[in-house]
């Protein structure tokens, strides 16, 4: 059984993925709308599995006695000036889930909730993986800045790229 301020902490991170799922959702779209059908998949993934770890705290919660919201979330962003913004944008939504996630594990640890504690270690290692890929795309980017070539083939070889390792 969670304990009611860890349910509505848990709570709060499913809103925080859902966000994530609906503005990776909207950068999916606004690259596959300007030619960037690489970048699209990338952010279409990207979505799917913020969703997919909005569905496991859904269940987790659950099963612990809980009840999970279904939040209601505000319009993600949807403009951006350049592949640089799109991906910083990636990166800022990333560290906002992991000071959760962070703030969640240390709430754990002071009220002795070793399970959900237990549970948190799979989204701080999710956490690490994501954010250093964010920062190796950006390092790319940095290097291609406005070369219309580079950033051709950046977007085909996105897909392909196995950053995360
Ligand atoms: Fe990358 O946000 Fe989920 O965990």
């Amino acid at each position: 059984m969670i304990s009611e301020n860890i349910e509505k902490s848990l709570n709060s991170q499913i809103k925080l993925e859902a966000q994530a799922s609906m503005q990776y959702l909207s950068m999916a779209s606004w690259a596959e709308i300007n030619g960037y059908n690489g970048v699209a998949g990338f952010f279409y993934n990207q979505s799917e599995e913020e969703k997919t770890h909005m569905l496991k705290l859904i269940k987790f919660v659950n099963e612990r006695g809980g009840v999970a919201e279904i939040p209601a979330l505000e319009k993600p962003e949807s403009e951006f000036e350049s592949l640089q913004e799109l991906f910083t944008t990636f990166l800022t939504s990333e560290e906002k889930v992991t000071h959760n996630v962070n703030l969640i594990v240390f709430e754990c640890l002071e009220v002795k909730d070793y399970t959900t504690h237990n549970f948190m270690q799979w989204y701080v290692a999710e956490q690490t993986e994501e954010e250093a890929l964010a920062r190796t795309i950006l390092d790319k980017l940095r290097i291609i800045g406005d070369d219309k070539g580079g950033l051709y083939l950046f977007d085909r070889d996105i897909e392909s790229l196995d950053v995360k390792t």
